[in-house]
């Protein structure tokens, strides 16, 4: 396998930092044991979690106002996957990449395969894109794609969606994520119930060619692009979209697709208790889809998220959504904020993992809110840090990944490797 980070200094940078580690988890250790928990058994979760990063990730995002590019910026999805697998040597949390298309597609799908492979990475979901015009494409979703009144314009997102699950089988994805930008600005513009009529047809329609072995996960947002409706505006929206559609169809978590306040650790156990949890995008927000790094805002919610995740997990063994991070990186050093941002998920993993369950369930039998409210402030507030240090120490990773990132002067060398392309559009704008 290839790493793009020399080994020798990964080692190096462990094993100064490996003395530390080492009394800090015997500690944790010790005080996990009195709570009645085995450190080795939350280590060996730790080992076992992953996310997948975003392919649009790696490129220094932006706001509609302006991009600010940074160093090195990958060009093209060999770069992309160049600096995910820099994020999965360091992390070991972000085995596989969620590619979106047609902005990732690759001229030989098989070499793409190979490539990534050589690297260490697979494929996680894919994501069509009917949200833009391409150059050359024969009708505009100006005024949406497969729920838009244009019958040429619905098909042929239909289309693309089937388009881009065959190219999935070559990668070994196992999942469309479908989002679209559907929706209006004008009260009146659009009616409602035709629109959702139209969406659910061509969504049947693609959901047709999906492999059994894969899953159609629909993706809803609250606004944006479109200002006054959107036409899968909520979970209520997904759900319903997905149990009409079929039983691998299920509906996708953006944590930033909310109104403000929302709360979406009860959308999660909702969706899940009716068996159409399907993924997440992880990220954060202060004010709407702000695409800000998980962790960054509201720790305690994407706590409170894993919460809900950790009881479906022991109601239903077979559970087992995809986990995606969606952020955009406009003034740090992607591969920095998607390496950190994975730890952070991870944490909130761990955390709900911690949580005093039958101690939980008892005080709720029992109406004792203050009690039940202090057991899970009892697992959010514990330092789990040694627990993810261990887990990637002994999953060949860095002990402290951003350190050793910047130790490596990677992105120095890519701003040699890779001049600056003007008017380059990685990233989200
Ligand atoms: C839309 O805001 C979204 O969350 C969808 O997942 C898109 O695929 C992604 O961001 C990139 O635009
Ligand atoms: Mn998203």
């Amino acid at each position: 396998m290839t790493t793009m980070i020399d080994s020798q200094l990964v080692k190096d940078q462990n094993d100064a930092a490996k003395a530390a580690l080492d009394y800090d988890y015997d500690a944790l250790g010790t005080q996990l044991a009195r709570r009645g928990l085995d450190i080795e058994q939350l280590t060996a979760r730790a080992q076992q979690f992953a996310v997948a990063i975003p392919s649009w990730g790696v490129g220094t995002g932006g706001t509609r106002f302006a991009r600010f590019p940074g160093i090195g910026e990958p060009r093209n999805i060999i770069d992309k996957l160049e600096d995910c697998s820099v994020i999965q040597q360091l992390s070991q949390a972000t085995p596989t990449v969620s590619l979106h298309i047609p902005w990732d597609t690759p001229k030989d799908p098989t070499e793409l395969k190979q490539f990534a492979e050589s690297l260490g990475l697979g494929f996680d979901a894919m994501n069509s894109n009917t949200f833009q015009d391409q150059v050359d494409q024969a009708h505009t979703y100006k005024y949406g794609s497969l729920s838009a009144a244009n019958q040429a314009a619905r098909e042929q997102a239909v289309e693309h969606n089937i388009e881009v699950i065959e190219l999935g089988k070559k990668l070994g994805s196992k999942a469309l994520t479908v989002w679209v930008g559907d929706g209006s600005n004008f009260p009146g513009q659009q009616d409602f119930t035709r629109g959702f009529s139209r969406y659910l047809e061509s969504t049947k329609a693609i959901y047709e060619a999906l492999p059994e072995d894969w899953n159609m996960l629909l993706e809803h947002k609250i606004f944006e692009p479109a200002f006054y409706s959107t036409v899968i505006q909520d979970w209520g929206s997904s759900y319903l979209a997905a149990k009409e559609i079929g039983e691998r169809c299920k509906s996708l978590v953006d944590l930033g697709h909310h109104a403000p306040n929302v709360n979406i650790e009860m959308i999660v156990a909702r969706l899940a208790q009716f068996g159409k949890l399907g993924g997440f995008h992880f990220n954060d927000s202060k004010y709407g889809d702000d695409d800000l790094d998980s962790g960054s805002i509201n720790p305690y919610q994407l706590f409170l998220v894993f919460n809900e995740l950790v009881e479906e997990e022991l109601r239903n063994e077979s559970f087992a959504p995809f986990y995606m991070l969606d952020q955009s990186h406009n003034v740090t050093d992607p591969i920095e904020s998607l390496m950190y941002s994975a730890a952070e998920v991870q944490r909130a993993f761990i955390k709900a993992l911690v949580v005093d369950r039958c101690g939980l369930h008892g005080f709720q039998e029992n109406n004792d809110p203050m009690m039940a409210q202090a057991t899970l402030k009892a697992a959010y507030n514990l330092e789990v840090e040694p627990i993810l240090q261990m887990a990637r120490l002994r999953s060949g990773g860095a002990i402290n990944p951003l350190a050793t990132y910047r130790a490596s002067c990677y992105r120095q060398q890519c701003g040699e490797k890779r001049p600056a392309v003007k008017g380059a559009s990685s990233g989200i704008v």
